[in-house]
């Protein structure tokens, strides 16, 4: 697997999730994946042009679009490469990049392709629905062809994920014209109440048995307000009532076995609100699970799907 940093804050309302690839670094990501077996290769930072407090809206877009694109082709080569890229934020926007590279290598490939998209949030805003303006409530919108974004946004991202491709677990924070479009195009939306009601396992089983019955390529997008602010502090727009830690885990724990991962985003862990690396940590635990981190050894990996004679 390789590790890319993308320290970028541009498309956040609040500055710091530039400080989250060092904070991961630092919390060992690495050496635990290491220590689980892996061949991992950091590739460093992608270099961004300014850490302005006061930049323009027109200049932290063209922040945006520029790791974007860069952060597409560093994405596409990882898997052109065999390797499993994982991508370290900086803020959501990112994943309009990371995710449009999966999306070319995908296509390559004639595979199909699937996004899980872990998060308080639905990222689903358009520059004409979103309150905030803030990029990073719009990059899932983009990537699935909202028609709402202008010339500037042109670029692979647009349309290269089926709406009916996404599913959004953890979400609780939802804009109302957002939850319109959501709703309209088919996005799956694995809200907190569903979750309460059905349980983080039952839910995960059916994310599963989707993506492996078209055997698609599974990007996750792990947004760490996804779990509750309480035990992850260090997000930009924390909202109460998220995955508990055993909930988030279970989730990683499940990918694991059903060894359908393909490449991952973790974003907006914002290392000037976090309590002493507690999220970062977290962060690292949630991805040793991802990657085979157990309690106790299991059986080998079977297929979830059982087929019907
Ligand atoms: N929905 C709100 C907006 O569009 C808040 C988005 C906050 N986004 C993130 N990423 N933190 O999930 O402004
Ligand atoms: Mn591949
Ligand atoms: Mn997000
Ligand atoms: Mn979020």
């Amino acid at each position: 697997m390789d590790l890319l940093g993308i320290p970028s804050d541009a498309g956040a309302s609040r500055r710091g999730c530039s400080m989250g690839p060092e904070a991961l670094r630092v919390a060992g990501l690495r050496e635990t994946l290491v220590s689980l077996g892996h061949d991992v290769a950091d590739l460093g930072d992608l270099r961004k042009e300014s850490g302005l407090n006061q930049l323009s809206v027109a200049a932290r877009q063209a922040e945006v679009l520029a790791l974007a694109a860069q952060s597409s082709e560093k994405g596409l080569a990882s898997l052109q490469r065999g390797r499993l890229p994982i991508f370290l934020g900086g803020d959501h926007s990112l994943s309009m990049g990371t995710i449009s590279g999966v999306a070319r290598h995908c296509a390559a490939a004639k595979r199909a392709l699937h996004v899980l998209w872990i998060d308080a949030h639905g990222d689903f805003n358009t520059p004409a629905t979103s309150p905030s303006g803030n990029l990073h409530g719009m990059p899932l919108a983009l990537l699935c062809n909202e028609p709402e974004f202008g010339e500037a946004f042109r670029g692979d991202w647009r349309g290269s994920v089926d709406p009916q491709n996404v599913t959004i677990l953890g979400a609780r924070s939802i804009d109302r014209a957002e939850r319109q479009l959501l709703e309209t195009r088919g996005v799956d939306v694995v809200d907190m109440r569903r979750i309460d009601e059905l349980g983080a396992a039952a839910l995960m089983r059916e994310i599963i048995e989707k993506v492996q019955a078209t055997d698609a390529h599974l990007h996750v997008s792990l947004d760490v307000d996804a779990i509750d602010p309480a035990i992850a502090p260090g997000a930009g727009t924390p909202v109460a009532g998220g995955l508990t830690y055993r909930e988030a885990h279970i989730a990683m724990e499940m990918l694991h076995d059903a060894q359908c991962l393909g490449s991952l985003d973790i974003v907006e862990l914002n290392l000037f609100l976090d309590h002493a690396g507690r999220s970062a940590e977290i962060l690292v635990d949630l991805t040793a699970s991802l990657f085979g981190r157990q309690i106790m050894p299991r059986q080998p990996t079977r297929r979830l799907i059982v087929a019907t004679p």
